[in-house]
């Protein structure tokens, strides 16, 4: 593992991005301060100041896209789940894969794939997560309520010490989890929900799915009962 520290860029992923053909297999980017963080949809993740986590993994498994590289994002929040756990903080996904604290967003992912005149060249797996933050700069987040560790637990966060943690869970286990899927993790990523057995509506592209969320299926997909039949989904929004 190789491990990049920028004091200051646009965003942690579009860098990675930019950089692919460079960067080795399993490289982490790190950057101090992020001035244009990206989330999923052209939605902004936003800077709440030094001390907080921006981070990219560079994964390059292997030379073809693979099923499994789409539910990395669930295995990395069940990560953060398990690292916010060793200060005490008990955290919920939401799927696909937001971590909350009761309810209010402390970290975000972002996965994207890069594919360059066809060729599949890696996973870029972004995290921010918030570590050491005001309440008052969270209460600037427009359409979400957030919170930070340094607020649930009252002390300030060591960013080097979480980094580590995070980074040691999710590379202890990356290999198995690549050969052996969202099986793996079932039961760790369903034992943290907070949204089966909840009637929900789904933002899925332009529509808006309704129904009950009736459990999470061996490939991460959600199953919806509606009136008249079961819907799997692979992607979505929460509303
Ligand atoms: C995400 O998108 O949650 C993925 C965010 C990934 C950020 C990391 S930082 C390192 C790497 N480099 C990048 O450029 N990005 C990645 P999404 O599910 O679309 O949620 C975005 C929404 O979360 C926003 O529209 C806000 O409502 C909310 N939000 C923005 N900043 C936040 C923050 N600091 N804490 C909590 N919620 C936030």
């Amino acid at each position: 593992m190789r491990e990049i520290l920028l004091e200051e860029i646009d965003s942690t992923n579009s860098y990675a991005k930019l950089n692919i053909d460079n960067l080795e297999d399993k490289t982490v980017i790190h950057a101090l301060k992020q001035t244009s963080g990206r989330g999923r949809l052209n939605r902004t993740w936003v800077d709440l100041g030094i001390g907080n986590l921006f981070l990219s993994l560079v994964l390059k498994p292997s030379e073809q896209f693979s099923e499994v590289y789409t539910n990395l994002t669930q295995y990395l929040s069940v990560c953060l789940c398990k690292v916010l756990e060793s200060y005490g903080i008990e955290s919920q996904i939401k799927w696909p894969n937001d971590v909350l604290i009761n309810g209010k967003k402390i970290a975000g992912i972002l996965s994207e794939s890069v594919i360059q005149g066809g060729n599949f060249k890696g996973i870029i797996l972004g995290v921010g997560v918030n570590l050491n933050a005001k309440q008052s700069e969270i209460n600037l987040i427009p359409d979400k309520i957030a919170t930070s560790l340094n607020i649930e637990t009252g002390n300030d966060i060591d960013i080097n010490s979480f980094r580590e943690k995070l980074l040691d869970e999710f590379f202890s286990n990356y290999d198995k989890f690549l050969s052996e899927g969202f099986e793996m993790i079932k039961h760790d990523y369903i034992s943290r929900n907070c949204f089966i057995g909840k009637e929900l509506n789904i933002k899925v592209f332009d529509r808006i799915e309704s129904g009950l969320a009736q459990s999470v299926n061996d490939r991460g997909e959600l199953i919806l009962e509606k009136e008249d039949r079961d819907l799997t989904l692979t992607i979505g929004d929460i509303l």
